[in-house]
């Protein structure tokens, strides 16, 4: 009779065993990539411990960034096996040994789909672009590039003095502080991409730590401050926002607070003439309503110049064609606070350990393309981000942070 209790008692044991390891393996695969940066999750704890005890000898901890075979492969280094131990203890591993994305990445190793839609931009050529400058003929070190940025990106927002904005009526419209005057000098500056890995990041206090944060778009803080904070100083928006979204935008708060800035793609290198008589949106008037509504709010439009200055610089560091597309608003944010901050934190532009095909962190909207890139040559910008970066793999594959010296610090 004990002896039948016992083995009752055992078979109890192994089946809450078997319910716990169940739940967790489902968990794991429900809540996809997204993965909390202080816990483990169950399934790495397990193999954590397993591992303690010497079994397996040869592990994988999951790990959904690089292993989703539909998306592009962002490893540095692959023949070192991924620990626990050397992905978060800051170690005295050597770097390349985690695996974050690869700054050579080429759009070969885009899906079908993708690589599709690039093809499909090259052949439009929309914006008239007639690129002959280099292309990648030697690897710059990031020091050159970083002179190239300096030296070429013209970071003038559009001012009242600027034909064919110089008239009276203009002049009562467009902010008369430059905006580097409105923000004075900047020290540290934080960046935050609005990626769906993002979402569960824990970042919102490390984010409003800084002197200054950039937003992007219709990004929200409220509901998701502790994961991507709470401070707005800059908000950039593209054009095609102001006009779809008008009401939204001159109503939502959100877009009151800080300084905002909008920017529309232009033809390739036109003077500005061309690009007022035919912006690509027509975002002139919804401009001025907002104005109209907040005149206290420091709101800039970006001069066209600095997107093709900065595609032509994208393109000659990269050995093969980029989409004939301005930058994302990402990028151009972030050479945006390049030029007015001593240093830039940027969040999840270069994907973390959350990486995920969600879009947004503030919608459940599934799409490859907006980590990726379809219109906006995105995988590029990303690539020379990267390369710029003077923090560690760690930080990318924790916190999905690269940290991008300011220009005016940048001798060449
Ligand atoms: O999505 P979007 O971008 O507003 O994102 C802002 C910047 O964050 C970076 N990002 C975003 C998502 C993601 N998964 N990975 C990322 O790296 C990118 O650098 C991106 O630029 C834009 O660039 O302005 C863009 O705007 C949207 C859209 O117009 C706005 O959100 C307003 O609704 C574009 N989407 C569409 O047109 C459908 C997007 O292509 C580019």
């Amino acid at each position: 009779m004990v002896h039948v209790n016992l083995i009752k008692k055992w078979m109890y044991v192994l089946l809450a065993f078997l319910v716990v390891l169940s739940i967790c393996l489902w968990k794991e695969t429900r809540k996809g990539y997204y993965v909390s940066l202080k816990v483990e999750s169950p399934v790495e704890q397990l193999y954590i411990a397993l591992w303690k005890w010497g079994i397996p000898k040869q592990r994988n901890v999951p790990h959904k960034a690089v292993n989703d075979s539909s998306t592009i492969k962002i490893k540095e280094n692959t023949s070192v096996p991924q620990t626990r131990s050397n992905l978060v203890a800051n170690s005295q591993k050597p770097e390349g040994s985690i695996k974050v994305w690869n700054k050579n990445s080429s759009s070969k190793n885009l899906t079908p789909r993708l690589q599709k839609v690039r093809d499909n931009y090259l052949a439009m050529n929309k914006y008239h672009v007639k690129y002959t400058g280099l292309k990648n003929a030697a690897k710059l070190s990031p020091e050159k590039v970083l002179c190239q940025l300096r030296e070429r990106l013209d970071f003038q927002m559009i001012q009242a003095s600027d034909a064919p904005f110089n008239t009276s009526e203009w002049e009562t419209y467009l902010p008369r502080k430059n905006i580097s005057m409105e923000l004075g000098q900047l020290g540290q500056c934080a960046v935050v991409s609005s990626a769906g890995s993002m979402k569960s990041s824990r970042l919102g206090t490390a984010i409003d730590s800084h002197n200054a944060v950039l937003r992007f778009n219709g990004a929200p803080t409220k509901g998701f401050q502790a994961d991507v904070g709470g401070k707005t100083t800059v908000r950039l928006i593209n054009s095609q926002l102001l006009t779809v979204d008008e009401q939204r935008v001159i109503t939502d708060p959100q877009y009151n607070t800080g300084i905002l800035i909008v920017w529309d793609p232009a033809p390739y290198h036109a003077d500005i003439h061309e690009w007022y008589r035919k912006p690509d949106y027509s975002f002139f008037n919804s401009y001025k309503k907002y104005r109209d509504t907040h005149p206290e709010q420091p709101f800039y439009i970006l001069n066209p110049y600095l997107q093709w200055q900065l595609w032509d610089i994208l393109q000659e560091n990269s050995p093969e064609d980029i989409q004939p597309n301005p930058p994302s608003s990402g990028m151009l944010g972030i050479v945006i606070m390049m030029h007015l901050c001593d240093k830039v934190d940027v969040y999840e532009f270069i994907p973390s350990k959350r990486q995920t095909d969600i879009c947004h962190y503030f919608q459940r909207f599934f799409d490859q393309a907006c980590t990726m890139g379809a219109y906006h040559p995105l995988l590029f910008e990303k690539n020379m981000v990267k390369h710029l970066n003077q923090g560690t793999d760690e930080d990318i594959y924790t916190y999905g942070k690269v940290t991008l010296s300011g220009l005016r610090n940048v001798q060449c």
